[in-house]
């Protein structure tokens, strides 16, 4: 008995399991400003296929765009990948209230019998949680240091959330890691997720207390999403909110950043080598709400470095995830529905 042990111990020692086999799924919470360009909508739907394969659970999704049609929107979406149960959370008094065409219009597009073309529950915003309040609950409920959170939009939330009673000593206890799409790390300019809520990035940087990763504006630009996936790829259906939204948004047949994309590929896939990481800094703001790397062995930052010769898998593997159709199974899309 005792050398059946030995010889058991020795294979798992010589032959370990590949760390994916049985791993948990990322515990994930998506804070977006979804409706201000459509790489959030594409990260949404990169997420859902993710989940299909049970690398990750997203628990809740929290929006820092102002704007009544955000949350259904992304309820749309989440319900099109049969997940119509994924907790969404509003900002109040936020940044960006303007309207945006690729929200509204498949928020509200109804067919020739007057449904929703799209199927949600949320008809409003109003409709949904507060952000923090919501953060603050679903922390609450996971294991310690076990939640990754991307934060693709402003820092809106992710301050106030800090700020709030105990979130500081919540996020220390909870979170594991923040994957940011945010800053510049190439050149010092302004970068919109920065500089549009310059206050709440601010105070994040001084206060939030576990790792960070930055995909900045340099990566997104460069691995752009071919607009020819979104010709080809999301036609298994007649309707498709990502296309649709695509559509609206970009208005023209062509490639598009792939901002947003990038963080959460790193939250949900960190340790596959599709991008270099910089060593470890602080990230301050400098002038003009530009980002400032300062190297520090003992820092909590780092940015993510996309080298010419990583740019074309990570861009076909994130327009590959981004246009995987729903398990049917669990879906909203009937398969007659389907063109198959
Ligand atoms: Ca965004």
């Amino acid at each position: 008995m005792f050398r059946l042990i030995s010889i058991a111990f020795l294979l798992f020692v010589c032959f370990p399991l590949p760390r994916a086999f049985g791993a948990e799924p990322v515990r994930l919470i998506l804070d977006t400003d979804i409706g201000n360009d459509v790489d959030d909508a594409l990260a949404l739907a990169m997420i859902h296929a993710l989940q299909n394969r049970a690398e990750v659970r997203l628990l809740a999704v929290t929006i820092t765009k102002d704007n009544r049609f955000a949350a259904p929107f992304v309820d749309l979406v989440d319900t099109f990948y049969g997940r119509s149960d994924i907790p969404i959370g509003v900002v109040h008094k936020g940044k960006t209230r303007q309207d945006s065409p690729m929200l509204e219009v498949p928020d509200q597009r109804r067919d020739s019998s007057g449904h929703y073309v799209y199927p949600h529950r949320l008809e409003d915003g109003s409709q949904a949680p507060e952000a923090v309040e919501l953060l603050t609950r679903i922390l609450s409920d996971q294991p310690d240091h076990s939640v990754t959170i991307a934060q693709i939009g402003f820092s809106t939330n992710l301050a106030r959330l800090l700020k709030a009673p105990g979130g500081r000593d919540l996020v220390l206890r909870k979170v594991r890691l923040l994957c940011l799409m945010a800053g510049n790390f190439e050149k010092p300019e302004p970068e919109y997720n920065i500089y549009t809520d310059p206050d709440s990035a601010k105070f994040l940087l001084q206060q939030w207390p576990t790792p960070m990763i930055f995909s900045g504006f340099e990566v997104g630009l460069v691995v752009t999403f071919p607009y020819q996936s979104i010709e080809k790829d999301f036609a298994y259906t007649d309707n498709h909110p990502i296309a649709e939204a695509y559509h609206l948004y970009v208005q023209k047949p062509e490639d598009h950043p792939a901002w947003d994309p990038t963080a959460v590929l790193e939250a949900i896939r960190p340790d596959r080598g599709y991008f270099d990481l910089s060593g470890p800094g602080d990230v301050s703001l400098g002038p003009k709400n530009t980002t400032v790397f300062t190297p520090n062995p003992q820092g909590k930052c780092r940015y993510l470095i996309c080298k010419p010769d990583q740019v074309g898998r990570v861009r076909e593997l994130i327009a590959t995830l981004a246009s995987e159709p729903p398990m049917l199974s669990s879906s909203s899309v009937n398969a007659h529905r389907m063109i198959f």
